[in-house]
């Protein structure tokens, strides 16, 4: 019977004290977050710490076009501030303190925005309350071994006392466990439901040149909740893609985290019409999600469309599109050589592929790709004009090239 109890007791620990798998910043493990904030394209990149109390080295890549912008950085009771220069593209490098392993959140601040980007610390070293369940599974399994040899002896005093100690054991390491606060995060459940996206902008209906706030709140579908869990997706929190209605206007950015659930950036519009807001993330343990919303910019029209169709290609199955940058020293940006984004004109259908081709990394850890061409595999569900917007980088800055496809029967 007691074996029973201490095998179940130890499914259920194993379940509450699964490793956080998201947002984990470890020796040799460094956590890489896009963010655009202030006009700035930055990718934060937080370093693995060796030791806890220990520095934080927390590195800024700015992309072109660079301002001029002063960046506030906090951890904790840590801060420092980073000067990004106009023009001057590349890594801004910041230091920082953290006292203690688990979780943490890094403040960004800049001009009038910010952004809380949850983090978790972990060192080679593992913690006490670690050592202390760990080491409970183990005494726990070294006395189960103990007493089932004892059992078969036929000395039963002997087996149902090591029995009773192993319980015991498991008891202490559960209770370490429940009250450990480094373990309170990670009680999640296997598998969450979608999350909910409401998209609003401020002012409601924006004009255009002027500065607006495009804002998507995630709300649990089960709980009614923030859905506030989102796991690092090809580096960052969420790929936020706002498009125009003619295709003419196109920004890729990534949301600031402002809430718990709530997820921003501010744009500009240069034609009025209808607008796509198109936003990618994954929660963690509920896979990827692709959520999206409508509105309105008002104002005069924007510049007209030059648009000719790049290429025919045949709906339903899929095809290989080929670009040629003319540069072999591409770096890699969101964890890719390229990006392909593609979308129909009604808007129903967003696409989002990744560059195919080989990588070869680099001493400096940044990642280049070998050719001056980009390939994509990618396909069309029906037949009509799509817009499509091939991206890299190249000397820090984003490349974004435009198509227009016709995909015919
Ligand atoms: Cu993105």
């Amino acid at each position: 019977m007691f074996i029973r109890l201490v095998l179940g007791i130890s499914v259920l620990l194993i379940l509450v004290a699964r490793p956080a798998s998201a947002h984990v910043v470890s020796a040799g493990a460094d956590l890489r977050l896009a963010q655009t904030i202030a006009g700035a394209e930055v990718t934060v990149v937080i370093r693995g710490t060796p030791e806890v109390p220990g520095p934080l080295y927390v590195d800024l890549v700015a992309h072109q076009p660079v301002p001029d912008l002063v960046i506030g950085l906090a951890v904790g009771g840590s801060a420092g501030t980073v000067r990004l220069l106009r023009g001057r593209p590349g890594t801004y490098p910041a230091v920082l303190q953290v006292r203690d392993t688990g979780p943490h959140e890094l403040h960004l601040k800049a001009a009038a925005e910010f952004s809380v980007l949850p983090f978790r610390v972990q060192t080679p070293r593992p913690a006490t309350w670690e050592m202390v369940v760990y080491g409970g599974f183990g005494a726990t399994g070294l006395l189960l071994a103990a007493g089932i040899v004892a059992g078969a002896r036929a000395r039963r005093s002997a087996a149902v006392a090591l029995g009773g100690l192993g319980v015991a054991v498991v008891i202490v390491a559960a209770t370490v466990a429940v009250v450990s606060p480094e373990l309170g995060d990670e009680q999640r459940d296997l598998g969450r439901p979608n999350a909910q996206a409401f998209l609003s902008v401020t002012p409601a209906q924006p004009a255009v040149g002027e500065e607006f706030t495009v804002r998507f709140d995630l709300v649990d579908g089960a709980t009614g909740q923030p859905a506030d869990d989102l796991a690092v997706h090809h580096a960052a929190l969420a790929h936020l893609v706002v498009t125009s209605g003619d295709g003419g206007f196109f920004r890729h950015v990534h949301p600031l985290r402002t809430e718990r659930g709530r997820l921003e950036a501010r744009l500009t519009a240069d034609r009025a019409g209808s607008y796509l807001a198109h936003a990618e993330f994954e929660r963690t343990d509920a896979g990827g999600q692709l959520v999206s919303g409508r509105f309105d910019v008002s104002g005069p029209g924007g510049p007209d469309l030059a648009h000719t169709v790049a290429w025919t290609f045949p709906a339903g199955r899929p095809v290989m599109i080929e670009v040629d940058t003319g540069d072999t020293g591409l770096q890699s940006w969101l964890g890719m050589a390229g990006h392909l984004i593609t979308r129909d004109r009604a808007g129903a259908f967003l696409g989002h592929v990744h560059e195919q081709g080989g990588m070869a990394s680099t001493s400096d850890g940044t990642v280049t790709a070998h050719g001056p061409e980009l390939r994509f595999t990618v396909s069309f569900p029906r037949p009509g004009q799509y817009f499509a917007w091939v991206q890299y980088a190249r000397d820090f800055e984003i490349v974004t090239v435009p198509y227009l496809i016709e995909v015919t029967r």
